[in-house]
């Protein structure tokens, strides 16, 4: 695993330095709250995901957060999800009749790519994803999360390497149906994310797609991730959607 780099934070003498006391009370505070929302939660037992293939550790931000890719520890730490079966790679992938979802262009690792683990994961495949037109081609063989249930969500601990205001990208599939509604059309669940275990964005897709193998990219949210280093990024979906990639794009910079 990459080696993090330290934390740019800010010195409360620092600050101080150049206020009130009671502005340095309030400084003080705010560093206290700031400190609380900073860092990695000291009780959090997952771990960056790693295996004989991904051995780079956190992902990078500004980069690309693979949904695939969430932290190791397992249901209720690095994860939650409503099944505890693999729905794709421990049961979709082993099927070979009547359709053969063990396709030649990926091979074993990527036909069971976690299949212990309860997160529910794909890839795309020749004639499910990549035999009609999608808004954005997806990449073949790219994983996904697929079998999206109200309520569950995935841990990324990531390494932010610019602090700043970001724009969450993602290529995504979204059946508008599916979603779970109140009597004012609102969905029941929301897509979001938390930083360090606290709110930090809620997540808006651009448009439907046409169903779970049609592919689209765009603009999900936006997010501030005030500090350097190694953070915890969760998040929170619902029944509707196909997952595959963020892409965190700095846009507070001139
Ligand atoms: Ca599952």
């Amino acid at each position: 695993m990459a080696a993090l780099p330290p934390k740019a934070g800010r010195s409360p003498s620092k600050i101080a330095g150049v206020l009130t006391p009671r502005c340095f009370t309030i400084a003080l505070s705010l560093a206290a709250a700031g400190a609380a929302f900073a860092a990695v939660p000291a009780d959090y037992k997952g771990k960056p995901f790693s295996d004989e293939f991904h051995q780079t550790g956190s992902a990078n931000i500004p980069g690309i957060v693979q949904c695939a890719l969430y932290d190791l520890g397992g249901e209720g730490v690095a994860y939650h999800d409503t099944t505890p079966e693999n729905e794709g790679s421990g049961v979709l992938n082993r099927q070979t009749t009547p359709y053969n979802h063990q396709r030649a262009h990926a091979g074993e690792y990527i036909w069971h790519f976690r299949e212990h683990e309860g997160v529910d994961i794909s890839y795309v495949k020749d004639w499910a994803d990549l035999n009609h037109p999608n808004a954005v081609s997806p990449p073949i063989n790219q994983f996904y999360i697929g079998w999206a249930s109200d309520g569950e969500w995935t841990n990324y601990t990531v390494n932010v390497r610019e602090p700043g205001t970001y724009a969450v990208k993602c290529l995504y599939s979204y059946l508008e149906k599916e979603v779970n509604r109140d009597a004012n059309g609102r969905p029941l669940t929301e897509i979001s994310f938390d930083l360090n275990g606290k709110p930090a964005a809620l997540c808006h897709l651009p448009r439907g797609t046409q169903g779970w193998h049609y592919w689209d990219y765009g603009q999900i949210a936006t997010i501030t991730l005030p500090e350097a280093g190694a953070q915890l990024l969760t998040f929170h979906y619902r029944r509707g959607n196909n997952w595959a990639f963020f892409v965190f794009e700095r846009i507070d910079k001139p």
